[in-house]
């Protein structure tokens, strides 16, 4: 037995073992039925932003083949299936007009997961605004928290019969940040003050959007998921503590504070040079009591204070990189435990945690119809055992979705990378199932008898 197989018994039985996904990710079918432009499809179209110019309009074919991928997550034994609905696909310009037809997709996966016993938990903005409230300034728009929330009620009066957990924003670290700060992601802005205010708008209409959804289903349970990523400081001394604490509000606290303090961290502005929107009422709003808190966990870093002639940040990234993954990063799964429980002490008011995010990508081989990608399995199973050991430290965590289900399009990376435990032959659209995908199968199975 390995190590992995005798901490199961810490996981209870009403835990989701999942798969995540997102829409613009894997389902394609950009014009069809209905579905209005995102800034995904803008982005993406323009030369220069992904690699090979690569874009969502085919991805996974996932919009024509749902039917085909859940009847793999059936024999994978997942118990849930994380999701994201695409808002374009169910309001073309953002608001007003509903399209029925964008709808009934979401109704099938929804009905079909369900028929094969699989619970669905749903993120509502995985980075695919409606390319129309874009064009009125986006989430630089404090409108477009009031038009998140409208979207959102619609969501939960549709499908809230069936589907009973909700998670409002994926990663708002990467809207704000990767979206209008850097400018890797769409819509592209490069602007620091943009960036603040679009993560307060951000925060805000989770907010709003949580207090909506509530009103229409007294039982949904409602939480956000942020990708998180603990910093280690160098050493003990004061100004690598110092750097390893700003590195901590900009990776972290940026979002957790507002969210569970109904504060912005005062070191904020250090990093950004400019203060977030203080418009009275706000922050009491944002800190809304939530079900669970969603994590993305990825990789951990080891910081130093920068040379005493420098702004104090960006401090200085020394993250050993003798493991890393094929996107760089290096493997710290120790770092995931620590997250988890420094957390639960550090936030009286955080709700139980789920993983909604973990995994790797790895430059795969297929060889006779095969894929022994066994440093991924090393990573998952390194990772899930990282979740028990928080387990036994007091810690509630009531699910782990792996990242991902199949090979997917990786935003700026194009289709480069693959996270997937299913192949996918982009030319040929085939399925091929890699040994990752029998080793979660087995750890399921084990942890559920
Ligand atoms: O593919 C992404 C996903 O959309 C959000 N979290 C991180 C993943 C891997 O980069």
């Amino acid at each position: 037995m390995t190590n992995l197989e005798k901490k199961l018994i810490l996981f209870p039985p009403t835990f989701q073992w999942g798969v995540a996904s997102s829409a613009y990710q894997v389902e394609g079918a950009v014009t069809e039925d209905g579905r209005g432009p995102s800034i995904w499809d803008l982005f993406s179209h323009t030369p220069g932003k992904t690699v090979l110019g690569e874009n969502g309009n085919i991805a996974c074919d996932h919009y024509h083949r749902y039917s085909e991928d859940i009847s793999l997550m059936k024999n994978l034994g997942v118990t849930h299936y994380r999701l994201s609905v695409s808002w374009p696909r169910i309001f073309p310009t953002g608001r007003q007009k509903m399209n029925v037809k964008g709808l009934g997709f979401y109704d099938r996966v929804v009905d079909t997961l369900l028929s094969h016993n699989i619970t669905p938990i749903i993120t509502l903005y995985h980075w695919d605004l409606p390319l129309a409230l874009q064009e009125q300034g986006g989430w630089q728009n404090r409108d477009t928290a009031y038009t998140f929330a409208d979207y959102a009620e619609t969501m939960v009066s549709a499908l809230g019969d069936r589907v009973k957990q909700w998670i409002t924003h994926n990663e708002p670290w990467c809207t704000a940040y990767l979206g209008h700060f850097s400018g890797e992601h769409a819509p592209g802005i490069k602007n620091a003050q943009v960036s603040v205010d679009a993560a307060h708008h951000v925060l805000l209409s989770h907010a709003l959007s949580t207090m909506a959804m509530r009103a229409t289903q007294s039982d949904a349970k409602i939480g956000i998921t942020l990708n998180l990523s603990p910093v280690y400081p160098k050493d003990p001394s004061q100004e690598n503590q110092k750097a390893a604490r700003l590195q901590d509000v900009f990776n972290n606290r940026w979002f957790l504070d507002p969210l569970f303090k109904g504060e912005y961290p005062e070191e904020l502005p250090t990093i950004f040079g400019v203060n977030p929107p203080e418009n009275a009422g706000d922050m009491e709003i944002i800190r809304q009591p939530l079900d669970f808190l969603g994590i993305n966990y990825y990789s951990a870093q080891v910081v130093a204070a920068p040379p005493r002639d420098q702004e104090p940040w960006p401090v200085v990234n020394i993250t050993p990189k003798d493991r890393v993954t094929a996107m760089g990063w290096p493997v710290i799964p120790e770092g995931l435990s620590k997250l988890l429980v420094d957390l639960y002490t550090q936030y009286p008011e955080i709700p139980p945690f789920i993983i909604t995010e973990n995994g790797a990508a790895y430059e795969d081989v297929v060889e006779d119809g095969k894929i022994h990608d066994t440093e991924r399995i090393l990573y998952l199973s390194d990772h899930i055992e990282a979740v028990a050991d928080a387990m036994v430290q007091g810690v509630n965590i009531q699910g782990y979705y792996l990242w991902s289900l199949m090979d997917n399009f990786e935003w700026a990376l194009g289709y480069s990378k693959r996270f997937g435990i299913v192949h996918v032959n982009y030319s040929t659209q085939e399925r091929i199932v890699k040994d990752s995908f029998l080793w979660y199968r087995h750890l399921i199975r084990k942890a559920l008898s």
